[in-house]
């Protein structure tokens, strides 16, 4: 008899637990809708949220940080050609916090924008704000960098990433500086945001296209955020640590005009004691070509309004989008800075 008393209150304790936790996912609305709607929009429209046809809309803007030109000359891209069309801009600004990116996402979401434009900050920590703006029946188009490709993909999660090939670009500036020094370094690579595609690409096309070159070699690697006051302090630590360098690749151009700063700080004559080469085009960095400081800069163009806001409607138009849309990057170096500094930024 015990036992059977024992028993059950054990199966009554088991169904309480059942039905409580079963409460438990119905009190959870956040989770489950959000995953059985992105499930619809798969099957209505191969995946992504569809944008109706309208003149004008209501966009947001989800920009990662505006600490150089580069980005102020893209949010400002942004904002011309929203005022052109007479469409509404919602512009967010992360401060260079993934974090900060996420939620401000969340309040483009809660804004009810048509569509969110992102500049990702990292790869991997802006993956669930691509997937809650797709949730919430919002499409996206990814700007300059992109998220982790094995999380998220373009065409299926987001509308398409428009921007430049990062890796050609990190290839382009080895292969210049492979000419410039006859294949023998001693270099420092200034790194971007660590975790940011630009990051991760530039280093990868840089050092992959030098290891066919035994003389040259990597002293140090080592962010400086895209940040020029960060690229200028990580130069002068690495510095002493390695005075004998002879190249310096800085990922962007803010970087290298702060590694330019240091060298100099520390007696040394970058463009004749080091080679410094870089990537953006902005227009300090064609300055400082032209002041013989700066040896090359592979064109990175912050300049995404029109494509930007053209792709959106051939989007609406219901036109095949390509999940990745490159960019084609000029090359700069003394040849012809001087030619191209007045359309710079
Ligand atoms: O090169 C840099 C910026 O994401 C492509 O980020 C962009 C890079 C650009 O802060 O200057």
């Amino acid at each position: 008899m015990k036992r059977t008393h024992l028993f059950m209150l054990f199966s009554m304790a088991v169904v309480a637990m059942l039905v409580l936790s079963a409460c438990g996912t119905e009190s959870a609305p956040t989770a489950t809708p959000a995953t059985s709607s992105s499930t619809d929009t798969t099957s209505a429209s191969g995946g992504l949220p569809k944008l109706a046809k309208k003149d004008k809309y209501k966009v947001g803007f989800s920009q990662t940080v505006s600490d150089n030109p580069w980005r102020l000359a893209e949010t400002q891209s942004m904002k011309d050609e929203a005022a052109k069309r007479g469409w509404e801009i919602v512009v967010t600004d992360a401060g260079g916090s993934a974090a900060k990116q996420v939620a401000d996402v969340d309040s483009l979401i809660a804004q009810k924008v048509d569509a969110i434009f992102m500049a990702p900050q990292e790869e991997k920590p802006l993956v669930p704000a691509v997937m809650k703006a797709k949730a919430a029946g919002i499409p996206v188009i990814l700007l300059d960098r992109s998220v982790d490709p094995a999380q998220a993909q373009g065409g299926r999660d987001y509308i398409t990433f428009i921007g430049s090939d990062f890796v050609k670009e990190g290839q382009r500036v080895a292969e210049w500086l492979i000419k410039k020094t006859g294949g023998t370094a001693k270099i420092i690579e200034l790194e971007g945001t660590t975790g940011s595609s630009p990051a991760n690409d530039r280093k990868k096309g840089f050092d992959d296209a030098i290891k066919s070159q035994p003389g040259m070699q990597i002293l140090a690697s080592q962010t400086g955020q895209f940040n020029r006051d960060k690229g200028r302090e990580a130069m002068a630590t690495l510095l002493q640590a390695h005075p004998d360098v002879t190249v310096v690749y800085a990922h962007n151009d803010e970087m290298a005009i702060g590694a330019i700063a240091a060298l100099e700080a520390a007696g040394k004559k970058p463009g004749q004691d080091v080679t410094v080469v870089s990537v953006d085009g902005e227009k300090d960095g064609l300055q400082a070509i032209i002041d013989g400081k700066l040896g090359a800069t592979c064109e990175c163009s912050p300049r995404f309004g029109p494509k930007a806001f053209d792709t959106l409607v051939s989007y609406a138009n219901g036109e095949t989008i390509p999940p990745q849309i490159i960019n084609p990057d000029n090359f700069f170096d003394a040849t012809n800075a001087k030619d191209n500094i007045a359309n710079s930024y």
